[in-house]
């Protein structure tokens, strides 16, 4: 008999924008490491999700979504997911089957194209359809002849995860894990205050606002007197007429907002918080490189 092998390694996780990337590194991982919103480019910067088990360890890297770049901004998130899908071991293709295929899926299956190493192709959101209108979308993928696998799930639901597991271990070089066991993302309480802030004023805006929106953190305080963990951070809008929005009348999206927040990260990392959060315009801050540092480092 031989003995038991443990698999571990990194999976790129990349698709269109909104395809269901950092649900389906959440749903893998079992915990929520990555923002999730309903409204495209959601996701800025690369994160780790890890998955650790009896086989071994996985490394999930979510990216933000594959686009042409208008702003300096996009074109730091595009790296990010360019870089993931040229660095790590696997590569995962998120296609979203609810929508129908276009300009976009065939975008991210020519990068694909022209990355290296194992690539495997999930159908996404398959909750929302047929079985009739998935086998064309399954026929498509297939046909571009550079997937390894191709696994409909629903991150959602959590169907056919069991499944897809597996198939990405199969592709991972044998040996040690990367991270202790307990490790779930490289995100420190800084980053993970400031995405889950953004992501409490996507849910609650629409339109151009999310797109503009950017979450700073200046500061992360112990308050050992009053036991709680304080943090100062700033909501930047890109135009001076959206800050009333993001304040909502009388202050109170960015009252709920923020006490959305402060529950989240107290579930989260336990303890108590203290969310100190001001408004501010910044028109054009998306094409200013010392804004970008900050969110893409
Ligand atoms: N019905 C359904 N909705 C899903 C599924 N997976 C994700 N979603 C929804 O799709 C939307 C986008 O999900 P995200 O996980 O933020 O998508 P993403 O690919 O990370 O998006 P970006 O970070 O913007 O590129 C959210 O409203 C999710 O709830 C699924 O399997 N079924
Ligand atoms: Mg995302």
């Amino acid at each position: 008999m031989s003995a038991h092998v443990r698999r571990a390694g990194t999976v790129a996780v990349v698709g269109r924008p909104n395809a269901g990337k950092s649900t389906l590194v959440n749903a893998l991982v079992g915990t929520k490491v990555a923002i999730v919103s309903d409204k495209p480019q959601t996701t800025r910067r690369r994160l780790l999700g890890i998955r650790t088990d009896a086989e071994g360890q996985i490394v999930f890297v979510d990216t933000p979504g594959l686009h042409k770049p208008l702003h300096r901004l996009n074109k730091a998130m595009m790296n990010e997911a360019l870089e993931a899908l040229r660095e790590e071991d696997v590569r995962l293709l998120v296609v979203d089957v609810s929508v129908p295929s276009g300009g976009g899926d065939r975008f991210a299956l020519d990068l694909l194209a022209r990355a290296e190493g194992p690539r495997i192709a999930v159908l996404n959101k398959i909750d929302q359809v047929s079985r009739a209108a998935l086998l064309p979308r399954l026929e498509a993928v297939s046909r571009a002849g550079i997937f390894e696998d191709i696994v409909p799930v629903s991150a959602l639901t959590g169907e056919g995860l069991d499944l897809l597991v597996p198939v990405i271990r199969r592709h991972l070089p044998e040996g040690e894990d990367l991270f202790p066991a307990a490790t779930v993302t490289n995100s420190d309480t800084k980053t993970r205050a400031a995405e889950l802030i953004r992501e409490k004023f996507l849910e609650r805006t629409r339109e151009e606002i999310p797109y503009g929106l950017g979450v700073f953190v200046e500061e992360v305080r112990r308050d050992e007197a009053k036991d709680l963990t304080v943090i100062k951070a700033t909501v930047v809008v890109d135009r001076d007429s959206h800050k009333g929005i993001v304040l909502g009348a009388g202050g109170r999206l960015l009252r709920e907002a923020g006490t959305a927040a402060r529950l989240e990260l107290e579930q989260a990392l336990g303890g108590r918080f203290y969310l100190e959060l001001l408004v501010a315009a910044r028109p054009g801050w998306r094409e200013d490189p010392r804004f970008l540092d900050t969110l893409t480092s």
